[in-house]
């Protein structure tokens, strides 16, 4: 079973969009959403002779991370973000079910798969591990087979509930965040920023000509060339908090976190200079042979005051349809007044 996870086959995006998949078509899509990478496995047991156990049953086809108690579990997931955790239920200090509670009161936790593995047998102790929040119940001595087979089910479900979760944030055609990710994630920003006197900038793009580009190459061109774009600016986004999302039709709007007026300003230039290096013909603009973007920034400096979603996204709006007015392919900005 190794090789089930260890390729993935490239999503090919063919246009025009298909509507909702149908459960068919979704039954196909899941099984190529395992990760490239081995999945990582913690085994949680005090008695050394039952990880070897675990270990040769499982070491095979996945990574594998120990801990011998319930505080070492809970350190070893912070640090190591496993797939999925096989958890002894009987263990001094710590048991099973308060290293489970505390897994599920912890936001970076409560979504990785538990599955017990105990001694004692009976439907009491089933119902309990399962009203717990395991997922599943493994009674010892364990059979290999039967551990491998439970692990990969609940492997695969972990995977495919995070590919839906995925998509559900992700724009078709692009392949970046999609408005609604970018209106989630643009609340809570706001909401850091104001706790931790941080600033926080918009940057709000816009293909310049693009009627016209469609007009005259088709619109599978068109697309194409959005696709392109995208990819160009996630790759001049750099830092792991930034956010690329299409905002709708040709527009693409960047959240840059922890980032002031200047730097901002910088990274639109580099966008700007990126997408035109990409050097896709664009004979029907007024303004170059080559596609460009005009864009607009909005900064919010640092300050404990309220502030509107709406109003930053008004403000970097504005700056756009400046840049527009000033005769395209140019960045415009300013800071918020608070
Ligand atoms: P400006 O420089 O003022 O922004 O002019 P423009 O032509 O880019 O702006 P306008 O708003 O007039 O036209 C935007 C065009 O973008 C119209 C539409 O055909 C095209 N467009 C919007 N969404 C998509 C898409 O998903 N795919 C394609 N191929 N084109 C799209
Ligand atoms: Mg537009
Ligand atoms: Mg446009």
């Amino acid at each position: 079973m190794g090789s089930d996870f260890s390729s993935t086959i490239p999503f090919e995006d063919s246009r025009p969009p298909s509507p909702s998949p149908t459960v068919k078509e979704v039954d196909m899509l899941l099984p190529l959403q395992m990760p490239a990478r081995k999945p990582r496995l913690l085994l949680v047991d005090d008695q050394v002779v039952h990880i070897q156990l675990l270990h040769h049953a499982l070491g095979h086809d996945y990574q594998l991370f120990m801990a011998s108690s319930g505080q070492q579990a809970l350190k070893v997931c912070a640090a190591q973000h496993p797939d999925l955790i096989v958890l002894d239920l009987v263990m001094p200090d710590m048991d099973g079910f308060k290293v489970l509670h505390a897994l599920k009161h912890n936001p970076a936790t409560t979504d990785i798969p538990v599955i017990f593995v105990t001694g004692h047998e009976g439907e009491d102790i089933e119902t309990r591990c399962l009203q717990a929040g395991a997922v599943d119940f493994i009674t010892k001595p364990v059979n290999p087979s039967v551990v491998r087979a439970r692990v990969k089910t609940h492997l695969t479900l972990k995977f495919q509930s995070d590919f839906l979760r995925d998509l559900a944030f992700m724009d078709g055609l692009t392949r970046v965040s999609n408005r609604r990710h970018f209106d989630e994630r643009l609340s809570l920003e706001i909401g850091r920023a104001q706790r931790q006197l941080s600033p926080l900038s918009l940057v709000l793009l816009d293909v310049d000509f693009f009627k016209r580009y469609n007009d005259n190459y088709g619109h599978q061109a068109g697309d194409d060339c959005l696709r392109q774009i995208a990819a160009t600016l996630k790759a001049t986004l750099q830092r792991p908090t930034d956010l690329v999302a299409r905002y709708g039709g040709e527009e693409f709007v960047c959240l840059l976190p922890d980032t002031g007026f200047d730097s901002a300003m910088r990274m639109a230039q580099k966008m700007l200079e990126a997408v035109r290096a990409q050097a896709i013909t664009h004979d029907h603009s007024d303004v170059d042979r080559v596609v460009t973007v005009s864009l607009g920034v909005a900064t919010k400096e640092p300050s404990p005051a309220v502030t509107r979603p709406n109003l930053l996204l008004a403000l970097a709006d504005t700056q756009l349809y400046r840049a527009k007015h000033m005769g395209r392919a140019r960045v415009c900005g300013d800071r918020l007044a608070l």
